[in-house]
């Protein structure tokens, strides 16, 4: 598998719209200051790693704000400009690594893997959330709760009409999708999951099968041919506050970096990972050693994405040690 992902894109997108705490905005330039693009290089010699920069975006004037869907505008807009650097990086023929930002980005990144390579793809959504709001469950308003509904086929007709959104097509269906990590959902997310018989290892399955065992169900039952390309979406709050202090929404007794870095390297194994996010770094959040443990939790998981094995790797072109 080294040549289908030694090629790699970064995209930042410092996009904090979709929930109310400043300083996610600033997740891609502190996890870029913490050594991504230098350790994914790093990782073997054939690794080949373009920085793709910032997504910017302007407010399109003509959309309509949408009730109870906070910065709706900024959303659309933002998530207009990265659908279309997701699926350029994609057709660049490189894996694309979208860094956040908050998880309202994840609308646009998975879009834009569809658009790209026009077949069914898996979603692993690894998160304490499950953001499998709409506009008309959620409590807070905040949109970062709300892209797994946005994406899934068979809510559609739960949404009001989204103005701006008629880009998001084609959208996916929710039998493709998993969760990892879950261990805070709200009640009208509980009865989507169960509604609908959504694929999820929640903190309880991880616990009582292990996440080898988790990772494995979860390939077998969603890709059994192993074809499908697959899209990570890693929301750093999946890991336990310990592991990850400084993001929006932390919860205690999530996975511990090894589950999240052991996750990755399946999905590494796979040969298929065509699209990862990393989101919900806020660097505004806890002190100076909170921040650092975060962003580093982060690269780890990263890296385990795009190959780093922990046994280390031998020398390349060498059979002997030097005499
Ligand atoms: N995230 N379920 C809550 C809400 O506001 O809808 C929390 C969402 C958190 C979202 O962490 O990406
Ligand atoms: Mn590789
Ligand atoms: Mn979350
Ligand atoms: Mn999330």
């Amino acid at each position: 598998n080294i040549v289908r992902d030694t090629k790699v894109g970064v995209l930042g997108v410092p996009f904090e719209n979709g929930q109310p705490k400043i300083g996610v905005g600033n997740g891609p330039r502190f996890i870029r200051d913490g050594g991504l693009i230098q350790s994914l290089k790093e990782i073997h010699a054939y690794m080949d790693v373009v920085d793709y920069g910032d997504v910017t975006y302007t407010i399109d004037p003509q959309i309509q704000n949408v009730p109870n869907m906070k910065e709706y505008v900024h959303m659309v807009s933002c998530s207009r400009e990265v659908t279309k650097r997701v699926t350029e990086i994609i057709k660049d023929g490189r894996v694309c690594l979208t860094v956040g930002g908050d998880h309202a980005i994840a609308v646009a990144t998975v879009d834009g893997h569809i658009q790209a390579v026009s077949h069914d793809i898996i979603l692993v959504w690894i998160d304490a959330h499950a953001d499998l709001n709409t506009s008309h469950t959620s409590d807070s308003g905040n949109t970062h709760g709300m892209p797994v509904a946005l994406l899934a086929k068979e809510l559609s007709d739960y949404w009001p009409y989204l103005p701006g959104m008629d880009w998001q097509n084609p959208v996916m269906s929710i039998k493709n999708l998993v969760y990892f990590g879950l261990r805070a959902v709200d009640s009208y997310e509980r009865l989507i999951i169960e509604k609908l018989g959504i694929l999820a290892f929640g903190m309880e399955e991880i616990e009582t099968y292990g996440i080898d065992a988790c990772i494995n169900m979860a390939f077998e039952k969603l890709d059994p041919d192993k074809q499908k390309s697959i899209h990570v979406s890693f929301d750093i709050d999946a890991l336990d506050a310990f592991e990850a202090p400084s993001t929006g929404t932390p919860v205690r007794g999530g996975l511990t970096l090894r589950e999240g870095v052991h996750i990755m390297e399946a999905v590494h194994r796979s040969g298929r990972l065509t699209a990862m996010d990393l989101v919900e770094v806020n660097p505004s959040i806890g002190s100076k050693k909170d921040v650092d443990i975060t962003v580093s939790a982060a690269i780890h998981v990263i890296k385990a994405a795009f190959g780093f094995n922990r046994k280390g790797l031998k020398p390349s072109n060498v059979s002997d040690l030097p005499k």
